[in-house]
C-alpha cells in the first residue's frame, strides 16, 4: 500500500506514513465497454447529491479491493463485473481515506444497468469526460481515464 501510495500526489505524503490498516480505501469501478466508460450521478447524501463518480463504495475491513468493488457494483448497479488494474494514482479523499480506481469489464455487457442508488447513469466517450460536474477525487481521475479509454 505505502509504495501505490507514494506514487500520488503531494497531498498524499501523510496518508503514506500511515499503516495500510489506518488508511480507508474506498474503490471506484472504470466500467469501459466500446470506447466508453459508465459515469453514475449520486442521490446521496445531500452534499454530494447531482454529482457524477465512478461508482463504488468503501472496502470492508479483511476484504480484498477487488471483492469490495465486485460486491458495490453488483448492489448499487446489478452488474457482475472482473476487476483489473488500477487507473491513475490513489486520490487522497481526507487525512485517512483514498479513493483508488479500479478497471471492471461487464461479464455480461447486453444486461441494462439498474442503478439502485445513483439517479442517472450516463456512458461518456473521451471527448464527453468533462461534461459532468464530478465529485472533486474523481476529476483529478479524468486525465488518466482518458488515456485509458484511448488504450482500448
Ligand atoms: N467517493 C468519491 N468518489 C467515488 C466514490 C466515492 O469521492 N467515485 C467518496 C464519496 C464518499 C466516500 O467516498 O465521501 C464514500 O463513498 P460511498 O458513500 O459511495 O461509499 P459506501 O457506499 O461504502 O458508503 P456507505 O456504506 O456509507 O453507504
Amino acid at each position: 500500500l505505502r509504495r501505490r501510495v507514494l506514487r500520488g500526489e503531494q497531498t498524499l505524503l501523510g496518508i503514506a506514513a500511515l499503516a495500510a490498516d489506518e488508511v480507508q480505501v474506498v474503490v471506484a469501478g472504470a466500467i469501459v465497454a466500446g470506447g466508453r466508460v459508465l459515469a453514475a450521478r449520486r442521490s446521496a447524501p445531500a452534499s454530494l447529491a447531482g454529482r457524477w463518480e465512478l461508482p463504488g463504495g468503501k472496502v470492508d475491513p479483511g476484504e480484498s479491493d477487488a471483492a469490495a468493488l465486485t460486491r458495490e457494483l453488483r448492489e448499487e448497479l446489478g452488474v457482475e463485473v472482473e476487476v483489473g488494474e488500477q487507473i491513475g494514482p490513489d486520490v487522497a479523499l481526507g487525512p485517512r481515506r483514498v479513493l483508488r480506481c479500479l478497471r471492471a469489464r461487464l461479464l455480461d455487457p447486453t444486461r441494462p444497468i439498474e442503478p439502485t442508488e445513483h439517479d442517472q447513469v450516463r456512458w461518456l466517450t473521451a471527448d464527453e469526460l468533462d461534461e459532468p460536474d464530478w465529485l472533486d477525487a474523481d476529476d483529478e481521475l479524468l486525465p488518466h481515464l482518458r488515456t485509458a479509454l484511448a488504450a482500448r
